[in-house]
């Protein structure tokens, strides 16, 4: 039996994925906070650590992240978020997407990055990240913007990626 508050991740290449998401008005608002909660449930449940709201169809700049283990749960609700300052030096890693399922390349992104944002509470907050909390900071916040991981790859590597996503998903309807 799922979990009732879980919501269905759209996948590649629904056009929501490449769309801007709007400023959350009301950071404090109990809607916001709803939708955090079942943003939370709904990465848990996938599993993943990271989840942005343009990835459950809501067009707004709401991202979720928690990078610890199901035992010690640490959840970031990040409204607005914007990077403000980020590393010359860079680091690489093999990045996958809840929206490309399977499909994984390696990203080469800053080391670390400063980003600010509104807590559910509305205050201004600032975070910084490196290692896997830097890549999935920026990775949320590029969903932000309709920008995925792919987009990242050579274009010969991305059009494989996309092609194998595209057939899986044809199989997998097919059953
Ligand atoms: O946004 C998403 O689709 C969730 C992403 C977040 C993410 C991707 C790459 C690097 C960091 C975060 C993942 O699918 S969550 C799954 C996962 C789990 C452990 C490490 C990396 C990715
Ligand atoms: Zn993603």
């Amino acid at each position: 039996m799922t979990d009732p508050s879980l919501l269905p991740i759209l996948l590649v290449p629904d056009t929501r994925l490449r769309a801007k998401a709007k400023p959350v008005a009301a950071a404090s608002g109990d809607a916001i906070r709803a939708l955090s909660d079942r943003m939370l449930a709904t990465m848990y449940a996938a599993p993943g650590i990271g989840l942005a709201a343009p990835q459950v169809g809501e067009m707004l700049r709401l991202v979720v992240i928690d990078l610890q283990k199901e035992e010690s749960r640490d959840p970031l609700v990040l409204v607005n978020p914007e990077i403000v300052a980020e590393s010359a030096e860079t680091a690489t890693r093999e990045e996958g997407c809840l929206s490309l399922p399977g499909q994984y390349g390696e990203v080469t992104r800053p080391a670390r990055v400063k980003v600010r944002y509104l807590d559910l509470s509305g205050a201004k907050r600032e975070i910084e990240g490196e290692g896997l909390l830097a890549a999935c900071l920026q990775h949320e916040i590029d969903h932000l913007d309709g920008v995925l991981f792919v987009d990242y790859l050579s274009a010969l590597k991305r059009n494989m990626l996309l092609r194998k996503l595209a057939k899986e998903l044809k199989l997998k309807d097919r059953h």
